[in-house]
């Protein structure tokens, strides 16, 4: 950063080969945060290499279970020494607010506590064969090489998904986060190299490179030496990276975003606190982080009977979010990434008002001129929408929220699983019954009910339908990092004579 070397290869802060820099852009003001290193194809492949070597080299994957764990306790603690410089880097890169990337700093931590837990207890399985001779375990073993990609809205949150899991199972990785956001995963990669000397670690394990995915995408995702790909981004991405892991069969994790129900049904009136609570789980659960959240509950689908009312309580509360700088403390939330995605969100904007959807709230940048040079756009309601409208089926990753309204309980899960995507979904009802029902006619990789957005360590992440395939987090998202080998032994060989001669 600003001069420092900032490619991480075989242990070694470097530049790129041809010295090229990109500027990071503060998105709350339009401002050069940061000139970091952008690597070259060349780079990465030097680090692809780095990984194999000290994968291949073995000590780091017959380093001992308990001993990786101690390792990610480690890199927690560092995580909370240095959580407010950490969070300030991710709120200048990203613009979301400082509260909430203190709370992405907390959440990272955990990740490597669970993990911690996880790897230090994990056991082999012995597998009975009816051969009291015969002594048969299957056991784990690192699925070697890993090359993790991440994206610009949840930069070292997303990128702790897949280091934790990886360190933990004992593979090797190439790190890349997003172009767009890089500050924090350059500064976590100097916090893992302090732990990395306090524990021994060998050289070569994490090696990190960004740049451009398109430049070095082909060296990062289609040579042999790889072994394992985890990639978050957008599905035209992650289509091109399956596609080019298919010439070496490498496997790949992909969690490629949604388009998210949140079912609002009439009987939450039941609960004294059931529409309150309604309204302002929609609110937060489409207009937090400006709506560039995988998982925003983006469409909304409520009962016809209390729809007018509900979507009136929504949009008031909309119109009153508070926006500016992250870093100030009364900003409620922040700008959108860049001034190319507010393009992208403001096409959409424009493609909704064709469609014939009715824009109830927002629909513009704020008039406000403290907010001129950033890339702000106000959350944005649009009722009387359709499931055919591309505005309610594409992933916007904005602050837009759309209406779609119904009848039946059979018409709200019609609706909600109306999507090429699968990644999550939300009902509101006070009827349990119902609640369970609906959640298990759903489509999707994560239902809350009366509830939106949470999520842990310990349960799995991931998509049904295009919003990808594999999953992160819990036991599974440790289990992608891993091979299965089953070790049969005979203790007591004898002459089987299958062969007569
Ligand atoms: O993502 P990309 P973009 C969605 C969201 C957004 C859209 C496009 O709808 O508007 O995707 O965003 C790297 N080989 N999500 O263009 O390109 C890239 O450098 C290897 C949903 O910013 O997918 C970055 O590190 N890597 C999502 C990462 O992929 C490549 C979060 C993601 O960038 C590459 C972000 C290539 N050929 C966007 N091309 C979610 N699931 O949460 C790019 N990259």
């Amino acid at each position: 950063m600003d001069g420092e070397p900032d490619l991480y290869i075989a242990g070694v802060w470097r530049h790129a080969r041809d010295r090229g820099t990109r500027d990071i852009v503060n998105p709350a003001d339009g401002s050069v945060a940061a000139v970091v290193d952008e690597a070259t194809p060349d780079d990465a492949r030097e680090a692809i290499a780095a990984a194999r070597r000290a994968f291949d080299d073995g000590a780091w994957r017959a380093t001992p279970a308990t001993a990786r764990a101690a390792l990610l306790d480690r890199v927690a603690d560092l995580l909370q020494r240095d959580k407010e410089d950490l969070a300030l880097l991710e709120t200048r890169d990203t613009g979301k607010t400082l509260a909430e990337s203190r709370i992405d700093i907390d959440d990272v931590t955990s990740v490597f506590r669970y993990y911690a837990k996880l790897v230090g207890v994990q056991s082999d399985r012995v597998v009975d064969v009816g051969d009291p001779a015969v002594i048969s375990r299957v056991v784990t073993e690192p699925i070697g090489v890993c090359v993790l990609i991440a994206p610009w809205n949840y930069p070292l949150l997303q990128m702790s998904w897949k280091i934790a899991p990886a360190l933990g199972a004992g593979c090797t990785m190439v790190a890349k986060p997003s172009e767009v956001t890089p500050l924090s995963t350059i500064a976590f990669v100097h916090l893992l190299e302090e732990a990395f000397q306090e524990h021994s670690v060998p050289t070569g394990v994490v090696n990190l490179v960004q740049g451009s995915g398109a430049v070095l995408g082909e060296a990062l995702t289609a040579g042999a030496d790889v072994d394992f790909i985890s990639f978050t981004g957008g599905l035209a991405t992650g289509q091109t990276i399956t596609r080019a892991a298919a010439a070496n069969v490498t496997k790949v994790a992909v969690e490629l975003g949604g388009k998210n129900p949140h079912i609002v049904f009439a009987d939450i009136t039941d609960d004294p606190n059931g529409f309150d609570a309604g309204v302002d789980h929609v609110l937060t659960g489409v207009f937090l982080h400006s709506g560039q959240v995988c998982s925003a509950g983006t469409r909304l689908i409520v009962e016809d009977s209390i729809a007018d009312e509900f979507v009136a309580a929504v949009a008031a509360r909309a119109a009153g979010i508070t926006m500016g700088d992250g870093c100030d403390p009364t900003s409620e939330t922040g700008p959108l990434v860049s001034e190319q995605h507010r393009s992208k969100v403001e096409a959409y904007v424009q493609l909704g008002i064709s469609e014939g959807a009715e824009l109830i709230t927002g629909g513009a940048r704020p008039s406000d001129p403290a907010l001129a040079n950033g890339s702000f756009y106000l959350p944005t309601i649009f009722d009387k929408c359709h499931r055919s409208m591309r505005i309610v089926q594409e992933e916007t990753f904005g602050p837009i929220l759309t209406v779609e309204r119904f009848t039946t309980e059979a018409e709200a899960i019609a609706l909600g699983n109306d999507t090429e995507y699968g990644l999550a979904a939300g009902v509101r009802t006070s009827d349990a019954a119902r609640g369970e029902r609906v959640a298990r006619a759903l489509r999707h990789g994560t239902v809350w009910l009366n509830d939106f957005g949470y999520y842990t360590a310990a349960a799995e992440w991931g998509g049904f339908g295009k919003s990808g395939n594999g999953r992160e987090l819990g036991p599974t998202g440790l289990a992608e990092y891993q091979e299965l080998k089953h070790i049969w032994h005979n203790t007591t060989p004898t002459v089987a004579g299958w062969f007569k001669h």
